[in-house]
């Protein structure tokens, strides 16, 4: 039976994405090029700078040095977190605080397992951080997904095992850092893209308690 589960925050509770890409967009404008919205489906799950080389690379920016590349992190995430501020419950994803709502009635754990560094801002500005039993984040991790970290660091925060958690994941790595922790997998999004995934729904408003113990 299930007695955790464990949500991605972008893609999955909110959609930060298109606030990453506005501010990746503005850092590459700076410096003379630009990408489209289909490449920025490449950064999603994908940490600040492992983000920032793949920005580099589809402008052809070899020689940065890394204290460069600090800086032009930094300035993104400044841009980022200017729009982060503004964020309202109202952006919250259809169907996802009633479902982490209906966990938390049912007895089960909840928690966030997340690459974002600004995980802890964007929870309060949705006013969803106390619905959480755990928060595991870009600040508390070493090793990106598909590394099981983010998620085995959540089950343990909980004192749940892995094999009695399910992960609600919207990118690849994700899915596949779940089936690396042992845990199930609930992916939101393409089925084509997340085949790894137990089963493949739209979003939170898709998924019931009941479709838990069927995974
Ligand atoms: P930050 P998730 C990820 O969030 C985003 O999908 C990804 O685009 C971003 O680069 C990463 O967080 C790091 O974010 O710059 O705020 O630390 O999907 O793991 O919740
Ligand atoms: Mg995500």
């Amino acid at each position: 039976t299930i007695k955790a589960c464990i949500f991605d925050l972008d893609g999955v509770i909110v959609d930060t994405a298109v606030y990453h890409y506005k501010a990746w967009k503005r850092l590459a404008n700076e410096m003379g090029f630009d990408f489209t919205e289909h490449q920025n489906e490449q950064l999603k799950g994908v940490s600040r700078m492992a983000s920032l080389d793949l920005v580099l690379g589809w402008g052809n920016v070899t020689d940065a040095t890394d204290a460069e590349k600090e800086e032009m992190a930094t300035r993104k995430n400044t841009w980022y977190t200017e729009m982060i501020n503004l964020m309202t419950p109202d952006e919250i994803l259809s169907g996802a605080q009633e479902f982490v709502e209906s966990c938390r009635n049912a007895g089960i754990k909840t928690a966030i397992g997340s690459a974002s560094k600004n995980t802890p801002i964007i929870l309060a500005k949705l006013q969803l951080t106390p619905l959480f039993d755990a928060i595991v984040d870009g600040n508390s991790v070493s090793k990106a997904k598909p590394d099981p970290e983010v998620f085995l660091k959540g089950a343990e925060a909980l004192g749940v095992s892995p094999a009695d958690c399910v992960v609600f994941e919207d990118a690849v790595a994700g899915v596949e850092a779940a089936k690396n922790a042992g845990m199930k997998a609930v992916g939101i999004g393409s089925p084509k893209l997340l085949s790894e995934a137990d089963v493949v729904v739209n979003g939170l408003d898709k998924v019931t308690l009941e479709m838990l113990e069927t995974l």
